[in-house]
């Protein structure tokens, strides 16, 4: 019942955009961390430095948003009621005033400025990849993904990724696997592995046609452009299963080429390391059977 009074003043701005905030983290609470979930609102739940900066940002445009919003309505509203003809049958005439003026000019100025600090932040930290500890290449193919582990870093192996079709899914949750290691349209046969906590470059290509390589929870998104190297990075902090999609329009089955990222502890990333060497293709075979022919 206090309420409709306090929206009648400026106190209301702050008490709405924080509901927006409260709302906007909750979403973000709800979700799931590695993929969607069910009524997701917000982001998907972050395992990097990168991720939580996102989610930070974006929430501090959602307040200021919210706020600039109900100020214009309230402005509006405010003239609507207050300078409607019948209540203000002879307008006044005054074209200038210098303070308003001033006003409206530095205030958007300082906005502006509230937003650009954090957004190239938040640039900065995407774009410089520190020292990594371990390099991985990407390739966007129509339409399914293969990587590519370098020798020089103990791998020296490629493979291929494609999505587990409905069949394969059912029968791997018959077999045990639990349901959300092998969601719908996100499940792949051969997963990326990498280490928790360890600097991970991706370098990331395309074969055919534009793709681009994005896995929510690590916030990354990087086109894949056939004959260039583009390059993210991420340092997943918890071990998991995170999923995510080609997210540049590529043809028929783009909707059909997802990515499976599993973070492990180092020494079952050594140990998939080893097994990963006998299963998958070698790199180095590739120029022996070209120089062979
Ligand atoms: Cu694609």
């Amino acid at each position: 019942m206090r309420s409709p009074r306090l929206l009648n003043r400026g106190a209301s701005l702050p008490i709405l955009s924080a509901l927006a905030l409260a709302l906007g983290l909750a979403g973000a609470a709800q979700a799931g961390t590695g993929q969607p979930s069910p009524w997701q609102l917000g982001f998907q739940g972050s395992v990097t430095e990168v991720m939580d900066f996102v989610t930070t940002f974006h929430n501090w445009l959602l307040v200021l948003i919210t706020a600039i919003t109900l100020f214009v309505l309230a402005l509006l509203v405010y003239v609507i009621v207050r300078f409607n003809e019948k209540r203000n049958p002879t307008p006044s005439r005054t074209t200038h005033h210098v303070g308003l003026e001033v006003a409206w000019t530095i205030v958007p100025v300082l906005i502006l400025v509230a937003i650009a600090i954090p957004s190239f932040q938040l640039l900065r930290k995407q774009l410089v990849t520190p020292a990594a500890d371990l390099t991985i290449k990407a390739t966007g193919h129509a339409w399914y993904w293969s990587y590519e582990y370098p020798a020089d870093q103990n791998g020296g192996f490629s493979f291929e990724s494609n999505m587990l079709a409905d069949d394969a899914r059912q029968k791997a949750i018959a077999a045990g696997r639990p349901a959300t290691e092998v969601p719908r349209l996100l499940a792949v046969d051969n997963e990326v592995v990498v280490p928790v906590n360890k600097v991970v470059r991706v370098q990331v290509t395309a074969a055919d046609v534009l793709h681009a390589f994005a896995v929510p929870s690590f916030g990354i998104k990087v086109d894949a452009v056939p004959g260039r190297l583009n390059e993210t990075w991420f340092k997943a902090e918890r071990e998991g299963l995170y999923f995510g999609q080609c997210s540049e329009l590529c043809g028929q089955n783009h909707a059909f080429m997802p990515i499976a990222v599993r973070v492990v502890s180092e020494e079952r990333y050594a140990a998939w390391l080893a097994e990963a060497k006998t299963r998958y293709a070698r790199i180095d075979d590739a120029p022996r059977a070209v120089a062979a022919r």
